[in-house]
This record gives structure tokens, sequence and C-alpha cells, in this order.
């Protein structure tokens, strides 16, 4: 729906995945994909915005795949600021591999491999990416796929309730962000994230700043002739 929505033509579309449940997300699309290695589709997708600035890359994680294994490079993605966007379908659970706690499975939520309980904190993946100055961050539900399809770039709570079946509580919770909030707003953004008996879905934050594309062409020293550097890959 989104691309649709964008009129994106397929041949200008590369969507890119590391592994898991969500790792199969290329192969629905018909465009060009790249299913990539375990928590590294940031990387591989960063390397595509640089050699191919005018693709559109929709680049997708499970939370495991984000925020464990894949963990250590978001930080360092969001202060290159790359010009893509991406997905976590966050199922607050490791499902290719059967359901053992992931970083946002609550605590004390029982699975086969956690049979007294998680004994783990979750952590708060908005908050995490907030605090990495990430500069468009929104949360969608995909109960609410009209809503989901506007806000493509962003972080999504997306409910597998194969291993952990959190679709009730979300469905129970979701509010959608009105239209006196300001996204732009860092400070509310961080009020807005520690809500906690609601979650709000829609844009949570939005600044304009250089992408990685910008940077590296605009500002490195003309004389390196980065552009034609860079051709020699194309
Ligand atoms: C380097 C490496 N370590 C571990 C695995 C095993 N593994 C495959 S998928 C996965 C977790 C997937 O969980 P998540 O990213 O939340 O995605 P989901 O399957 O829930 O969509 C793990 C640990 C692997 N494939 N490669």
């Amino acid at each position: 729906m989104a691309f649709q929505e964008l009129a994106l033509p397929p041949e200008q579309v590369v969507v890119v995945s590391g592994i898991g449940c969500n790792g199969r997300f290329p192969h629905g699309f018909r465009t060009y994909g790249f299913h990539t290695l375990h928590g590294r589709a940031l990387s591989i997708a960063q390397g595509i915005n640089i050699v191919k600035p005018e693709l559109s890359i929709v680049t997708i994680a499970g939370d495991g795949d984000a925020f464990a294994i894949g963990g250590g490079h978001l930080p360092h993605a969001a202060r290159r600021n790359p010009d893509f966007i991406y997905i976590v379908l966050d199922n607050g659970i490791y499902a290719q591999t059967k359901g053992q706690p992931s970083p946002t499975t609550p605590f004390g939520f029982k699975t086969k491999s956690a049979p007294f309980g998680n004994q783990e904190d979750p952590i708060d993946i908005c908050q995490l990416s907030l605090a990495y100055h990430v500069s468009f961050l929104g949360r969608g539900f995909s109960g609410k796929p009209n809503h989901l399809a506007k806000l493509i770039s962003e972080g999504i709570l997306n409910p597998c309730t194969t291993f952990h079946d959190t679709w009730k509580e979300y469905a129970a919770k979701v509010v959608e962000i009105g239209p006196e909030y300001d996204p732009t707003n860092y400070d509310a953004a961080t009020k807005l994230i520690g809500t906690q008996d609601k979650i709000p879905i829609g844009v949570i934050f939005r600044q304009n700043r250089p992408t990685l594309d910008e940077r590296i062409r605009v500002q490195v020293p003309s004389k390196l002739d980065l552009n034609s550097m860079l051709r020699a890959f194309r």
C-alpha cells in the first residue's frame, strides 16, 4: 500500500533484511531484494544507499535482529543518517528459532527455553532509538493497516501471535497520536514514549538534517572526486 501510495516503480526499490521470520520480507515483493546476515541489514543498506542513492531502500529487521545481534549498528547508522527507512517488526520474541526471549520480551514471560519466565528486563526500543537521535521515529500497529501504510517509515509494533500473543494487549492500548502533537519537539517525543498505560502510534519524532549521501557528496572535498570513485561500482 505504501509503495502504491508513493507510486514507486519496483525497479527503483530494494528491500533489505537480516535473518528471522521478518527476513523473508524481500521475497514477498517484486522489487530488488537482499536477504542478508543476522543483524547486518543496516550495514548492507548503508552500502547500497552510498553507491545507489537514487534507489528507495526499505530495510527490515525483527526485534532480535535489530536490538540483539544487530544492536551495535543502529547508533552508528543513526549518526550517519542514511536516506532509507528502517522497519522493525517487533513481535517481542525470537520467532524463527521458535520462541526464545528477545530484547523486547517482558520480564517473566514463559517460553520453551525460559520455562520459569524470562529473567531479563526488556528494553524500550523507541526510547533507545530516540536516545540515538534517529531523524525520524514512528510507531504503527498491524491491526491498523491504513494507518500503518502511511507510517511505513517507522518502527512498527507487529504482533506475531505464534509464540507470544501480544495482539489483544496492543489492540486495547493503541491510540492514534492527535494532530495537536508536534513531532519536531524532542522533549515532547521523549515524554510521549514514556507513556505507560497506552501505546501511542503515529509520527513520534521528525528532524530534517543532511543524509549520509548528502554529507559525503556535498561536504567531502571535491578533489577526492567521490562521485567518480563510486561510479566505478555501478
Ligand atoms: C549469527 C547467527 N546467530 C544466530 C542465528 C539464529 N537465529 C536465526 S533467527 C534468530 C532470531 C530471530 O528473531 P527476530 O530477529 O526477533 O525475528 P523474528 O523471527 O521474530 O521475525 C536467531 C537467533 C543465526 N541465524 N545467525
